[in-house]
C-alpha cells in the first residue's frame, strides 16, 4: 500500500472555496483519537461555534450507528466530523443524514469521475454493493448536530469484502487534504440551503443514486422485522416501504436499519 500524505490544515483550507472559508471556525487534526464524534459533541456541550471541524489519521473507537463499529485504521482513509448549529429545528436526522449523502456523492463524482455511486438510506455510500462511506449524525442540544463522516481512501488488504476503497475503483492517486477540502467545501455550499429549503433540492440527485430503490428487502426495527418493496423516500427524508400486506409504512432515522433480501 503507497504510503498517504498526512492531513494537514493549509492543504484542507486551500482547497475550500474563498466565499465558504469563514464557515469553518476551527480545524483540528489528530493522530489518533477514540472517535472524533465523541470529541466534537465533548466540544459542542463546551460551547464550540458552529463549523468546528475535527480529522483524525486514525480512531481506537470509530463508531458507526447503533452503537456499531467504524473500523478505523492508519494509513489514508478519512474520519472528520462537523459540528453544525442550525437557527431553527426545521430539519429531521432523516433528512439530514439524506443531504449529506447527497452531498459526498456529488464531491466523489466530481473529484473521482465515479459515475456508479449508489446511495442506501440513510446513510451509507457504497460502489458495487460494497461499503465507500458512513454518515453519523448526533444531536447534541436542540438545534445542534455532529456530522460525522467515514470515508474509506485506502484499505488495507484485510478490509471486509463488503467495504471498499477509492484506491480500489480511482486510477490516479488521491489527495487526501484536497478531498477532505473539498467535501468541507460542498458542506458549507449547501447545508445553509438545506437549513433554508430542505431536502427538496437534494431530491433529484438521491433518486438518481438510491440503490433500494424497488428492491425487495427486510426493514428491522427494535420491535420487529417488515419485509416489503422500497418506494424511496419522501420530502422528510423517511424511507417508504409497501409492506407484504400492501400498506404504505414510513421509517425515520433512528434505530432502523435495512437489508437487502
Ligand atoms: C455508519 O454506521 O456507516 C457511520 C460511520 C461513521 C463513521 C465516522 S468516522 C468519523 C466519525 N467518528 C466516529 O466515531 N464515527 C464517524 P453504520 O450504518 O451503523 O455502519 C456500520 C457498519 O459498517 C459496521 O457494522 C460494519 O458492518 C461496516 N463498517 C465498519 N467499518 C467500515 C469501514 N471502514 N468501511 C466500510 N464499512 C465498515
Amino acid at each position: 500500500m503507497s504510503k498517504s500524505e498526512l492531513l494537514t490544515a493549509d492543504k484542507i483550507r486551500a482547497a475550500i472555496a474563498p466565499q465558504n472559508i469563514a464557515y469553518l471556525s476551527q480545524l483540528e487534526i489528530f493522530d489518533t483519537i477514540d472517535s472524533t464524534n465523541t470529541y466534537l459533541l465533548a466540544q459542542a456541550k463546551a460551547g464550540a461555534p458552529s463549523g468546528t471541524v475535527c480529522f483524525a489519521e486514525q480512531q481506537t473507537q470509530g463508531r458507526g450507528r447503533l452503537a456499531r463499529t467504524w473500523v478505523s485504521p492508519p494509513g489514508g482513509n478519512l474520519y472528520c466530523s462537523l459540528l453544525w448549529r442550525f437557527e431553527n429545528v426545521t430539519h429531521t436526522l432523516s433528512s439530514l443524514s439524506v443531504a449529506v449523502a447527497v452531498i459526498i456523492a456529488n464531491v466523489l463524482r466530481k473529484y473521482s469521475k465515479l459515475s456508479d455511486i449508489q446511495l442506501k438510506w440513510p446513510n451509507d455510500v457504497l460502489i458495487a454493493q460494497r461499503k465507500l462511506a458512513g454518515i453519523l449524525l448526533e444531536q447534541t442540544g436542540k438545534s445542534s448536530i455532529v456530522i460525522g463522516i467515514g470515508l474509506n481512501v485506502q484499505l488495507p488488504p484485510s478490509a471486509e469484502k463488503t467495504w471498499i476503497s477509492l484506491a480500489d475503483v480511482v486510477q490516479q492517486p488521491i489527495e487526501r487534504n484536497q478531498l477532505a477540502g473539498l467535501i468541507l467545501n460542498e458542506l458549507f455550499e449547501q447545508l445553509p440551503q438545506f437549513a433554508e429549503q430542505g431536502l427538496r433540492p437534494f431530491m433529484r440527485d438521491w433518486r438518481q443514486h438510491d440503490v433500494l430503490m424497488n428492491q425487495t428487502v427486510t426493514v428491522h426495527t427494535p420491535e420487529k422485522n417488515i419485509s416489503g418493496v422500497m418506494c424511496g423516500i419522501n420530502e422528510l427524508g423517511e424511507l417508504l416501504l409497501r409492506n407484504d400486506a400492501g400498506a404504505m409504512q414510513q421509517f425515520c432515522y433512528g434505530e432502523v436499519s435495512v437489508r437487502f433480501l
